[in-house]
């Protein structure tokens, strides 16, 4: 019985250091993916942020139709339309949208506008 115990006691040692092992491997493995992914994801992006006039945009009406043209752009990153201002800040992909693509998108929601320079 007691040997049995023993046996039994070290086995379970044994598993717990295997398991430990395994779980600092499998961590190792799981960031060494993710950073491998995050930083090859990154390495295509040109993140560029570019200010827009548009003093046709008077209510929230407007923002919410802008911001839906400009969502339909590919490589939009963040939009920020500011009332007061009339200011539309848009961070996007520079290598899947221009400020061209930006300004018809706006013009296509039915406001002229202009890149603030
Ligand atoms: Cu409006």
């Amino acid at each position: 019985m007691r040997i049995q115990n023993l046996t039994l006691e070290k086995y379970f040692i044994k598993y717990n250091t295997y398991k430990t092992i395994m779980t600092k491997i499998l961590g190792i493995m799981l960031i060494t993916i993710l950073f491998t992914f995050t930083s090859s994801y990154g390495a295509g992006k040109e993140i560029k942020t570019v200010t827009i006039k548009c003093t046709e945009m008077t209510c929230e009406g407007c923002k919410r139709e802008i911001t839906r043209s400009i969502k339909l752009l590919d490589g939009i990153d963040k939009i920020d339309v500011n009332l007061d201002t009339k200011i539309i800040t848009v961070t996007f992909d520079d290598k899947k949208a221009t400020e061209t693509d930006l300004i018809k998108a706006i013009e296509n929601a039915g406001y002229a506008s202009e890149v603030v320079k």
